[in-house]
């Protein structure tokens, strides 16, 4: 068995995979063992047998590549989902110049701004607390690369798109394109952006006063010298979640109407932003505050002043983050920040939930752009990485999980254009008021489900690279860290649960109602469709069961209801992304298209048929199962607590 050039086995050699290099290699010393012994006295063999190995060693030495790197090219051009979403949507001369301003973003953040990303990655923010002769300063010094991201921002208009409205209802949907696109090369600035979106919302919704003027203007600029980014500044120590009963900050008011605050905020994401929201309790003239949820108020504040000077605010320490490790995390001291009262007293938490229901759509966003950079990811590798004498995507099994991962991109996305769309027909006051408690009900449920998925999407993907999935310098670590905290902040899952029946108590169920006859309505038009008929079906099934759990928990008790929130909100999700309209004939002005209904477009493509259908295999209303199982019963509760703490 010797090794000719000319052999398979040495084309594969050729080529650089490893295993049928390394076989070629043993073979071929073998090979010349065999001539050599009939020639050569023994220690003369001996010798040249080293001389080979050394020879061959050397060589895969100097080989400057093993294996073929997994790559992306332009991730808009790239995305077929994406492009045929917009097709389908968009009127033609709003698509004509999305698409162009598209691709040449999607150039862009290949060439450009991927490599930026990697530089914050690298430069992590530093505190510096006192300069060299004693003085504190408190500084945090970021690196050239993020303050890039700040100007490229404004230059892209990634906020101003949403304000300017220069597409009407669809500007909305635009700029969360292109977020979705910037996400996965923005090296954690993703994260001020939201925020900074968030504080614009609100300013808006306030009516833009006076005071405010200049800072929306800056919030939502396109001028990277004028552009400023915000903070969200709701956690303390006593809460995170239980944001009520958690802040202590204390608000003076000061004889010139504005008010000095007093407290510590625990976590402040992106602390070198310009300006901040936060909340915090007024206190009257004997120094008390009240209590609760109707004690706190929402505030307004610039960090700095013009000079670079902190407001009466200390930077403690920086907080040591499993991810997000770009974007500067810290400990704030408010010692006396002047600040401007900007919603009605006691309503902080209304006021500050319009921020949190638009932060919590950039987390779906940041969700599915991990989700979708992780599966391109894995699908290129599939194509490049030879195992067992083929390729990744020749091996089923291999293959099964990237559809998985595939599958769970597409209901994520579509579920996100879904609710980016009905922001935009409520931000230009074209949202029926049916359209409106929709969107209040998809932002969480799309927000807790996208936030987990994304975290089991990552973990599947970096699987399937091997052991070079966990390697740092692959860069893929870097994404599943920053992609574990999208269950976490904006609220946690559970905590995101219990905000879906905060809706439904809020509309007295109106909200349940909407989402009920939305999804049969547009059942019934899409059971024509012939290749869908068993997703119909299930879908179907599941609204039967979800109505049956429904009107059980009309007569059970809270707690009944709270212990089946998660499973509750999973269903929603699971059915309102699965679920089925046509449109084809229509114009788009009716509710959302997810998966059925884009598999229901003219001109869909196989792969979304077997995507719609792939969705509904799985279990589309596991609060249905569980109730059925008597999960969610006091006997249940007190079983949990048993199993947890052991039974004494
Ligand atoms: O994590 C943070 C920053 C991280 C960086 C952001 C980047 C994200 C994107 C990245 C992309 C890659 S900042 C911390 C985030 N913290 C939270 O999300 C807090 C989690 N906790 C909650 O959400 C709680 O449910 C609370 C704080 C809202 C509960 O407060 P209350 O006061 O106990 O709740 P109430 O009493 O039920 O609600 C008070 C009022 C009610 O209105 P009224 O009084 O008119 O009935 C509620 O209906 O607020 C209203 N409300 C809402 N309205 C409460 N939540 C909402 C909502 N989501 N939408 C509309």
């Amino acid at each position: 068995a010797t090794c000719s050039p000319s052999s398979a086995t040495c084309k594969s050699r050729q080529s650089g995979h490893f295993l049928p290099w390394d076989r070629c290699q043993m073979l071929s010393i073998k090979g010349t063992n065999t001539t050599v012994e009939q020639e050569q006295p023994a220690s003369m063999k001996e010798k040249q047998v080293l001389e080979d190995l050394e020879t061959h060693l050397a060589r895969r030495e100097t080989e400057a590549l093993f294996q073929e790197q997994p790559e992306t090219g332009n991730q808009y051009l790239e995305d077929t989902l994406l492009r045929s979403y917009l097709k389908t949507h968009l009127p033609p001369k709003v698509l004509e110049e999305v698409h162009q301003d598209l691709e040449r973003f999607g150039n862009r953040l290949l060439t450009k701004i991927q490599p930026l990303s990697w530089e914050c990655e690298l430069n992590p923010p530093v505190f510096q607390q006192y300069d060299a002769w004693g003085r504190r300063v408190d500084h945090i010094h970021t690196c050239s690369a993020w303050r890039r991201m700040k100007e490229i921002s404004a230059e892209e208009g990634l906020i101003a798109e949403a304000y300017e409205k220069r597409y009407s209802n669809w500007s909305r949907l635009y700029q969360a394109v292109k977020l979705y696109l910037f996400s996965s090369s923005s090296g954690g600035f993703s994260c001020p952006l939201a925020m900074t979106d968030g504080a614009a919302k609100v300013i808006e919704s306030l009516g833009i006063p006076g005071p405010l003027k200049n800072a929306f203007d800056r919030l939502t600029s396109r001028d990277p010298e004028k552009f400023w980014t915000s903070g969200q500044w709701m956690t303390e120590r006593k809460g995170g979640s239980d944001v009520a009963n958690g802040t202590e900050t204390v608000a003076r008011k000061q004889p010139d109407g504005t008010y000095r605050l007093y407290g510590f905020k625990w976590f402040t994401s992106a602390a070198d932003s310009d300006v901040t929201l936060t909340l915090a309790r007024i206190a009257d003239a004997e120094g008390q505050c009240t209590p609760g949820s109707r004690g706190l108020s929402l505030f307004f504040l610039r960090v700095r002043d013009e000079e670079g000077k902190l407001n009466s605010i200390q930077v403690q320490r920086l907080k040591d983050k499993l991810g997000t490790r770009q974007m500067a995390t810290a400990e704030l001291w408010l010692r006396g920040a002047r600040a401007e009262l900007i919603s009605a007293e006691g309503r902080g938490v209304a006021a500050i939930s319009n921020m949190l229901n638009i932060t919590r759509i950039h987390n779906v966003i940041g969700a599915v752009a991990s989700m979708r950079r992780m599966v391109s990811l894995s699908r290129d590798y599939a194509r490049k990485r030879v195992a067992f004498g083929k390729f990744l995507k020749d091996h089923p099994l291999h293959m099964q999980m990237i559809a998985w991962m595939e599958v769970q991109v597409r209901g994520a996305f579509l579920l996100l254009m879904e609710i980016v769309r009905l922001l935009g027909l409520a931000e230009t006051n074209l949202a029926s008021e049916q359209e409106q408690l929709l969107l209040r009900l998809l932002i969480p449920v799309a927000k807790l489900y996208t936030g987990k998925q994304a975290s089991a999407v990552a973990v599947e993907a970096m699987e399937s690279f091997g052991g070079q999935g966990y390697m740092e310098d692959t860069g893929l670590p870097v994404i599943l860290r920053d992609t574990l905290v999208l269950s976490i902040w904006e609220g946690t899952t559970n905590i995101l649960s219990l905000d879906v029946l905060r809706s439904l108590a809020k509309s007295q169920g109106q909200v349940m109602a909407v989402f009920l006859s939305t999804v049969q309505k547009k059942l019934e038009l899409a059971s024509g469709t012939e290749e869908l008929s068993p997703a119909v079906q299930r879908t179907r099934e599941a609204i039967g069961s979800l109505r049956q759990f429904l009107a059980a928990m009309g007569s059970e008790q809270a707690l009944t209801m709270e212990l089946a929130a998660r499973d509750f909100s999973y269903s929603l999700a699971r059915i309102y992304t699965g679920r089925a309209t046509t449109g084809i004939t229509e114009p788009w002005n009716g509710l959302g298209a997810l998966l059925m209904e884009h598999a229901a477009r003219p001109d869909a493509s196989s792969t979304d048929v077997c995507a719609a259908l792939r969705w509904c295999h799985q279990e589309l209303c596991p609060v249905a199962v569980e109730s059925a199982r008597g999960s969610y019963g006091g006997g249940a509760a007190l079983q949990d607590s048993a199993l947890v703490f052991g039974n004494s």
